[in-house]
């Protein structure tokens, strides 16, 4: 299996949740700043020139949260994804919830910030989006007081979602991100899982740069 990404990034889903599986995978760093998105090596890989990918043999999935569920059901042992109806039922709600109520006004955060074209940037939006994702991490804080795990009682494929549109939030300096948020972030954070993804993502970025470094012709 092979992840094209790059640190700082959705890319850190799948990675997660192939680090929780404790799955091997190849791992290649798509240089978005560098506009490595764009690169036709790239493009032939994902059309849309957005990461994360993941291939396995021929199978050849975007979608950072398809790819998190894809890697749950070929791990079943991972259990990130449960089995019993009501927890599984309880895991897809709070997908869903933060597909559809956090990641949006997040996502648009961002775009009208630095990720759209200049000319298609609307500042003035911005208020209304940290307005609606305060209103979506208000309900993350409610049920985070109440329980360790955003689903219930154990870790789920939601947490990995959920915790990295929280830290997203907090990058993206969100004033809303509450107490319970923040403790349950760091619970989630010391997991090593997410340290080995972290670190393996880092690796990945820093043995790119080394190499284009060392490729760079010198000027004197
Ligand atoms: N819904 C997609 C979003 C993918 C996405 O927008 N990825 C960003 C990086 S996190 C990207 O590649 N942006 C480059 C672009 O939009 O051209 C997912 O969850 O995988």
């Amino acid at each position: 299996m092979k992840i094209y990404g790059s640190k700082n990034s959705r890319s850190i889903r799948p990675v997660w949740a192939l680090e929780e599986a404790h799955a091997t995978y190849d791992y290649q760093r798509i240089w978005m700043m560098k506009g490595e998105g764009q690169s036709p090596a790239f493009k032939a890989v994902n059309p849309a020139g957005k990461i994360p990918v993941l291939v396995d043999g021929d199978l050849v999935l975007t979608e950072s949260m398809a790819q998190v569920f894809y890697v749950a059901e070929k791990f079943p042992d991972s259990n990130l994804l449960p089995s019993d109806p009501k927890a599984r039922a309880e895991t897809y709600r709070w997908v869903f919830y933060t597909v559809t109520e956090v990641e949006p006004p997040l996502w648009a955060i961002a775009q009208h910030r630095f990720a759209l074209p200049e000319d298609k940037r609307v500042p003035q939006l911005e208020p209304t989006s940290v307005w609606q994702l305060s209103r979506g991490l208000r309900v993350f804080e409610k049920m985070l007081s109440t329980r360790q795990y955003i689903a219930g009682d154990s870790f789920t494929l939601a947490d990995i979602l959920a915790t990295h549109c929280i830290t997203w939030s907090l990058s993206a300096k969100i004033e809303a991100v509450g107490d319970a948020c923040l403790a349950y972030v760091g619970r989630m954070k010391s997991r090593e899982a997410y340290k080995a993804a972290v670190a393996r993502e880092t690796l990945e970025a820093e043995k790119q740069e080394a190499a284009l470094a060392a490729a760079e012709p010198k000027t004197n």
